[in-house]
């Protein structure tokens, strides 16, 4: 039998996850949005089992509005939620993303407990909390996205500074997603060479700053409305590792413990994403310099937190 993967919300982020997931026959996909959006869906889904013939996949995909459809989900992605709009901050979205994320946890933990829950609706590292305390699901199973997305930009920020593929980029981002998280630029390699030793400082600086402003720079350029590509590819590659028991070690807003010194919040730490869920927090040892970062992002989404008055 087919894995089942429930989309919820299938917005923007959400048809081109749809997308992805066919294209990489993951399983059966469910797009599911509010009433007024079921229809859409409805088409979206049919598109995309019309593109099948020429995308060369066996999937079955409906929309719906019903949270009966997302019984037994393997994989739940949550993209439910207002995207930003030029001149907002991730923040400002809190608390309409508070209800909609409480009713979206509500359904999931009703029709689909054992599913492994990847959250992608801002401000990521709050309500990625919100979904796990309404769940009441184990740490491993819910999982926010954004470090993997930040990263990616990271690597592609580089690549295009200094004119190389970005196959030979490594190198990850962790904290909280919002201004202040905290690229390593001292753990970045290109080709195995450190980035700190084939980059100016100047350019590092520069390279940072566009990483931590890479979200605000689309929703500046459409007005309206946030990135969808990247962020898709980045939750379809979490998803992946889950369904495929990949292993991939990927930074992911993980509910820390005690690690990095955070306790009981979600916030951007490598965990290595198998057929367990989020199996396991890597920890790093940071500099004096990359702690002091990591304190200012812990503080930062403490605050976002602590707003949601969960
Ligand atoms: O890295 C990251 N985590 C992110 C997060 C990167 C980019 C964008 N990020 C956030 O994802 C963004 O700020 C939004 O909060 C979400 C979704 O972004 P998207 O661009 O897909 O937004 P859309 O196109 O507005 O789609 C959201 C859909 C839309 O179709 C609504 O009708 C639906 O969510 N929606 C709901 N679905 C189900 N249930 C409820 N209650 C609901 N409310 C709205």
């Amino acid at each position: 039998m087919r894995k089942k993967i429930a989309l919820i919300g299938g917005g923007q982020i959400g048809q081109i996850l749809a997308m992805l997931a066919a294209q990489k026959e993951l399983g059966d996909i469910v797009i599911l949005d509010v009433p007024g959006y079921a229809n859409v869906c409805k088409g979206k889904a049919l598109d995309l089992m019309e593109m099948a013939p020429h995308g060369n996949y066996d999937a079955n995909i409906i929309g719906t509005s019903d949270y009966k459809d997302i019984e037994g989900a393997d994989v739940v992605i949550v993209t439910a939620g207002k995207p930003r709009e030029a001149g907002m901050t991730r923040e400002d979205l809190l608390n309409v993303n508070i209800k909609i994320i409480t009713e979206v946890a509500n359904g999931v933990k009703q029709y689909a407990p054992k599913a492994f829950c990847i959250i992608v609706t801002n401000p990521l590292d709050a309500m990625v909390y919100v979904f796990h305390k309404v769940t009441g699901f184990p740490k491993h199973q819910v999982i926010g996205m954004a470090g993997t997305l930040d990263t990616a930009r990271w690597r592609a920020f580089i690549a295009m500074e200094l004119g190389v593929s970005v196959a030979d980029v490594a190198g990850t981002v962790l904290g909280g997603h919002g201004p202040d998280m905290v690229p390593l630029p001292r753990l970045t390699t290109v080709g195995s060479v450190p980035l700190t030793e084939i980059a100016t400082p100047e350019q590092i600086e520069k390279l940072v700053n566009r990483t931590r402003e890479a979200g605000t720079e689309i929703v500046k350029l459409f007005g309206k409305g946030s990135a969808f590509f990247s962020p898709a590819w980045s939750a379809i590659v979490i998803a992946e590792s889950y369904l495929k028991d990949k292993r991939r070690v990927l930074p992911c807003a993980a509910l820390c413990e005690g690690e990095y010194g955070v306790n009981g919040l979600f916030i951007g730490v490598p965990c290595l994403i198998s057929a367990k869920g989020m199996e396991k927090i890597f920890e790093i040892k940071l500099t004096e310099e990359e702690k002091a970062q990591f304190q200012k992002t812990i503080a930062s989404v403490t605050k976002t937190v602590s707003e949601c008055k969960i």
